[in-house]
């Protein structure tokens, strides 16, 4: 029996469970100094003088540098070349901050405490600049402009250059309008940021740090000090969650380095829980303006998605998320025209960056909200709509208006299965009767349907990844590969992928990944794409070294490889007709080293899809919602660990939820941010949530020999915007149409207010 789609527990638990992790801040580092950053506590002004005399009598203090010391060091080049190399972010802000929380000096202690007594003693003189808060006054720049010399707020645009065009709603009975708000939010992983840095006497540097993906840090810290990556070498810890914002490496981390370097002693840095919040990048911070036309038969005809995409202070990757907001824009649906423009603008708020889903939630919540607010206007099931517009199931390759090719979808029955697993007319049955009764606490039901992008590269060719899986002669295995879990459970199922080629135990197996001298190239996790593209490298590197195997075996057996078969259960090669002339895979490995380094490349991204339904009651007397259920379908092709899947399927309900009626993160008109610790910020926990519904559906891909798609964000993408139609729908009978997320009391009964004097306004005067 194949141990592939078996529920193996995580072999990586007993570990966490027990001895603990090893994250980066408890690597040993014997004399390491502590960097502790001095943030700005303004939103943007101009920097006349940083003064570190009194910090540096302090207590403990080794040394205190600012923007002035690091003359030498290069400007980040901007994340894409559509990016002003004006808007590039300094390592230590020079003569200007940008956003509360922006490093503008160091102090290096000895001990971590001292440095938050000596920073508060480092003096800053500033002058006052206004602050651009809202993304659309930033981008008409009348508040003025972050980087005069870029001459605009506009970091990029994105879509059609030619502009919108005026004839995409025409012939259209029904066409409905509306702003929507994706709001911005923090990742906020368990762990926070993190980096321990030494240099040896040769000048290359080894750099612990929390991270996605290795690879990508070294070079990320390379091109921060201005140094060849060869002279880097980055090794991860345990990663306590990163969900997207833990790619590459932030100028705190090449800071920690520097100072190492400058000091010739190791140093380190943590940050707090506060810090995290106003520092590490933020997601998702699109102002989205949809437009959806069709006929009252319920069939779309045409669909407008504007995107202002809020980058914060400076561009990063958040800044060229709209790219796939516009890629996914049309979604599952079978438009007939659409359209999808987006600009991105700084502000004086935290930098944008990736965010589970990064741009693909964005693009669901969009669609759903549009075709929820168009059923709304012709008066039709919202279920209906849906089915109505779904493109059919296809086998083909499918192209879409965008040139996103879809590899395989059967989105109608995803959406009949959800409705089905839910009790659909049931549950409208129940908000019908409590409609009639009129009580406080009224029913919502909310539909998504979603496709999304996992695996997305951008090297010719293909999205790649590689795996060297080796055998030792005392029967065990090691496997390397270039992805880089935290939290995912890759040594599991890598190990699952290569015990059921080789027939070697899965506690022999042992995976090793996150450090570069070891595995120098990789393309590390995020995206959805390590199954896909990394479990199926390890699925082809066990197979090369069987086949490398053979001839081996065939030597010694003095047979031809033809006429070998290889065992699995007994890890051995026999004769055909003959299994007692065998040889094991163990007794190869101890005459020759027995490895095999390969690379998978696909053919393109993967596209998993899904629909959720998500019921909610809300009390309309005091605006709070509380979720009653969620019934999901997530179709991410052929499943090889459904415990992991099912986990992944979890988080991502959670956090997806969570967007949609209590994360939000906030700033006053002067760029404060109001939201710096866990009781401000509505982060979500388990106690919010009812226990998830999950039904099974597998379409496979043929775009590798697993048939798996991603699942790592597949939920997050799907439950947003079924609990915020579910909002909605418990207020629609009030005459709302819309609540803007997080759906918080306040904002409910605003909602609810705004209906009810618009309802009076209409009924006819006595
Ligand atoms: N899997 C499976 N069958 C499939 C698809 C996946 O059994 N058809 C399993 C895989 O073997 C793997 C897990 O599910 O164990 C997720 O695989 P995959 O979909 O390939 O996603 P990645 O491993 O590339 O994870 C990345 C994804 C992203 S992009 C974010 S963001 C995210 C997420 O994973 N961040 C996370 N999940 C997270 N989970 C935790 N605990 N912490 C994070 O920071």
């Amino acid at each position: 029996m194949s141990i592939l789609g078996t529920r193996v527990l995580r072999t990586e638990d007993p570990r966490f469970l027990t001895a603990g992790g090893v994250y980066t801040a408890d690597v040993a580092l014997p004399g390491a100094c502590h960097v502790q950053f001095v943030r700005s506590a303004v939103a943007h002004a101009r920097i006349r003088a940083v003064d570190v005399s009194a910090a540096l009598q302090a207590p403990g203090v080794i040394a205190a540098f600012t923007g002035a010391d690091l003359g030498g060091l290069p400007l980040p080049s901007p994340v894409s070349r559509r990016i002003s190399a004006e808007m590039a972010q300094p390592l230590l802000a020079r003569d200007v901050v940008r956003y509360v929380g922006e490093p503008l000096a160091v102090v290096v202690t000895d001990a971590a405490y001292q440095g938050e007594d000596a920073a508060d003693l480092v003096d800053v003189d500033h002058q006052m600049l206004p602050a651009v808060i809202d993304p659309e006054q930033a981008a008409a720049g009348a508040s003025g402009l972050l980087f005069p010399g870029a001459g605009s707020n506009i970091a990029a645009t994105f879509g059609d250059a030619a502009g919108l065009r005026p004839d995409l709603f025409d012939g259209c009975d029904v066409v409905v309008s509306r702003t929507i708000v994706n709001q911005r939010v923090a990742p906020a992983p368990m762990e926070a940021r993190a980096a321990a840095a030494t240099w040896d006497p040769g000048g290359r540097l080894t750099a612990w740090i929390p991270n996605q993906g290795a690879q990508d840090t070294r070079a990320a810290l390379a091109a921060m000090l201005g140094i060849d990556p060869a002279q880097v070498r980055v090794i991860t810890p345990d990663v306590g969650g990163a969900f997207g914002a833990k790619f590459g490496a932030d100028p705190e981390h090449a800071l920690v380095c520097w100072v190492a370097r400058r000091l010739g002693r190791p140093a380190r840095w943590a940050e707090t829980r506060a810090e995290n919040l106003v520092a590490m990048t933020h997601g998702r911070a699109q102002r989205q303006t949809v437009t959806i036309g069709g006929s009252r038969d319920g069939t779309v005809a045409a669909y407008r998605l504007e995107i202002l995409q809020d980058a914060g202070a400076y561009p990063r990757f958040g800044a060229v998320l709209p790219a796939a907001t516009i890629l996914m824009a049309p979604g599952p649906y079978a438009f007939g025209r659409v359209e999808a423009v987006a600009r991105s603008v700084v502000t004086n708020t935290t930098p944008v960056g990736a965010y589970r889903g990064a741009g693909r939630p964005e693009a669901t919540a969009a669609v759903e909200r549009a075709i929820d607010l168009f059923a709304a206007e012709i008066v039709m099931d919202p279920a209906e709509v849906r089915r109505k517009n779904l493109l059919p199931r296809f086998t083909e390759p499918h192209t879409t208006a965008f040139g996103a090719v879809y590899d395989s979808g059967d989105y109608p029955a995803a959406l009949a299965k959800v409705l089905d697993a839910a009790g659909y007319s049931g549950l409208r049955d129940e908000q019908a009767r409590r409609r009639a009764a009129g009580g406080a606490v009224q029913l919502g039901i909310g539909l998504s349907c979603y496709v999304e992008i996992t695996g997305p590269g951008v090297e010719a060719g293909g999205p790649s990844e590689n795996a060297t899986v080796e055998i030792h002669p005392d029967g065990s295995a090691t496997i390397l590969t270039g992805t880089s879990p935290h939290g995912q459970g890759h040594a599991t199922v890598w190990a699952m992928l290569a015990s059921e080629e080789l027939g070697i135990p899965l506690g022999e197996i042992t995976m090793k990944w996150g450090d570069t001298d070891l595995v120098p190239e990789g393309g590390g996790t995020g995206g959805s794409r390590s199954l896909q593209q990394g479990g199926a490298a390890v699925q082809q590197a066990a197979r090369e070294l069987v086949s490398l195997a053979r001839q081996r075996a065939a030597r010694q057996l003095e047979a031809s490889p033809a006429d070998l078969v290889f065992d699995a259960g007994r890890s051995a090669f026999a004769v055909a007709g003959d299994p007692d002339i065998s040889v094991p895979l163990t007794a190869l490995a101890a005459s020759e080293r027995l490895a095999v380094r390969t690379v998978f490349r696909a053919p393109g991204p993967t596209f998993p899809f899904g629909a959720h339904l998500a019921v909610v009651e809300v009390d309309t007397e005091t605006g709070k919602a509380v979720l009653r259920r969620v019934v999901t379908v997530d179709d991410a092709g052929t499943v090889i660990n459904p415990t992991l899947a099912e986990g992944q399927r979890h988080g991502g309900i959670a956090q997806g939820a969570a967007q949609a009626f209590l994360e939000e993160f906030s700033y006053d008109a002067d760029g404060n941010p109001l939201t710096t610790t866990f009781a401000d910020y509505a982060f979500v926990s388990a106690t919010e949530m009812p226990s998830f519904e999950l039904a099974d559906m597998a379409t496979p891909t043929r775009y590798n020999p697993l048939g798996a798609k991603g699942i790592g964000e597949a939920a997050t993408i799907g439950a947003t915007p079924a609990v915020q139609n579910a909002i909605v729908d418990a207020l629609a009978h009030l005459g709302v149409r819309h609540v803007d997320m997080p759906a918080s009391p306040q904002r409910i009964w605003e909602a609810l207010q705004a209906a009810s004097v618009a309802g009076r306004a209409q009924q006819p005067q006595t």
